[in-house]
């Protein structure tokens, strides 16, 4: 990660007013359920986007160490009026704009560490990161708890992804240490300790490196199906049905695909709460199987995985890991394993030799340490 506040000098000439950081981020367990109103509970990773950022004269000025040229708008205008990366910083100027506040001109220079492509949300970090920097530059008081609705507005509104408000969410409210438990219809959240290391424990993560395939049409047309299904079965939102006489609820749906889609989300939601219960009464071990059969339901269910995911699942899982499952929204992207400490070595071998087998590119494993959501540094 380069040194954000020495680019930030060579390109304006000035000090920074100040530095402010936010993560990306993987989620343990409830995927899919967060634009269905359900239950998430992501944590947040160290890797993170660090904004440098002052006061300007008019418009906003960025440069990022990911791009060549750096990005300029007097005025965001309106969606899609700024494209490209950039879009994510104007987003986020449009959304705070759109929902009243007076956003102060601004000169950023960002720098990131976060995966991109990973499905660890690296561009909720970068929103999360700019809308921290521009709350605090312009003593904006907006509560926390507000924030993330801000920043997935900028993402759905102005960027166009459909996207529900778990990884926003998670990078401007997670805390070190901690899992968050969030329900996306309240926006209630709960720290849920999940200190992995004092109980010798680790959560390794390998970036599949597959390929993305189709995801954005894929994500869209997951949350039409589910949304349809909700409004079929007379709910406001999946969450409303109750995984007790699933199966009945299930047959006055006739479409087949959309059964399959509703089960995924009705037990998906029903195992954030079971994993929150054994993580409340410290059973970390005991989550391994919760976290396999999402897995399973997000393959046979929601068909959100591709063969890398698959197969690295599996090969964890043989390697003695006590659950494993991809995280994020599908198609490619992370899978999460849940292991021994001193197994993180053997466990990334076992999928790197299973990918070997395969004939895939090779996997990208690192272990996973819950950390702190977005922060003035
Ligand atoms: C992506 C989306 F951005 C989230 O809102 C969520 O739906 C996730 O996929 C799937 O759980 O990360």
């Amino acid at each position: 990660m380069s040194d954000v506040a020495s680019t930030f000098r060579d390109q304006y000439g000035a000090e920074p007013d100040g530095l402010w950081a936010a993560p990306g981020r993987v989620n343990l367990i409830g995927e899919h359920t967060d634009y269905n109103d359900g239950f998430v509970l992501p944590f947040a990773l160290p890797e993170r986007v660090v904004a440098a950022a002052s006061r300007a004269d008019a418009g906003w000025r960025v440069w990022s160490d990911l791009e060549e040229e750096p990005a300029s708008f007097d005025d965001p205008g309106e969606p899609g009026a700024v494209s490209g990366w950039a879009a994510y910083v104007a987003g986020v100027v449009w959304a705070l704009r759109d929902a009243g506040y007076e956003v102060p001109p601004a000169n950023l220079a960002l720098t990131s560490d976060v995966p991109l492509g990973a499905g660890v949300s690296s561009s909720a970090a970068l929103e999360s990161a700019v809308l921290t920097a521009l709350i605090d530059l312009g003593g904006l008081d907006i509560p926390v708890a507000d924030r993330p609705a801000i920043a997935q507005r900028a993402e759905n509104v102005y960027v166009g992804a459909p996207t529900g408000i778990m990884d926003q969410s998670a990078s401007i409210r997670c805390q070190a240490g901690q899992a968050l438990f969030l329900d996306c219809r309240s926006l209630e959240v709960e720290q849920i300790p999940f200190d992995v290391a004092a109980e010798g424990l680790a959560v390794l993560v390998v970036n599949s490196n597959a390929p993305h395939r189709h995801v954005d049409g894929e994500y869209g047309a997951r949350r039409k199906s589910c949304e349809e299904a909700a409004r079929l079965l007379g709910v406001p939102a999946l969450r409303d049905v109750a995984a007790d006489g699933l199966d009945e609820t299930l047959e006055r749906l006739d479409d087949h695909v959309m059964r399959r889609r509703v089960r995924h989300v009705v037990t998906e939601n029903q195992r954030v709460l079971d994993t929150v219960e054994l993580l409340r009464s410290g059973r970390i071990r005991e989550i391994g199987p919760l976290m396999t059969s999402s897995h399973a339901s997000m393959r046979d269910d929601f068909e959100i995985t591709v063969p890398e995911v698959d197969v690295a699942v599996e090969a964890a899982l043989m390697a003695g890991a006590y659950g494993a499952r991809m995280t994020g929204g599908g198609f490619g992207g992370c899978v999460l394993a849940l292991i021994d400490a001193d197994r993180a070595d053997a466990t990334a071998a076992a999928v790197a030799d299973a990918y070997a087998e395969h004939g895939f590119t090779a996997p990208t494993p690192f272990v996973a340490v819950p950390s702190q959501g977005a922060t003035r540094l």
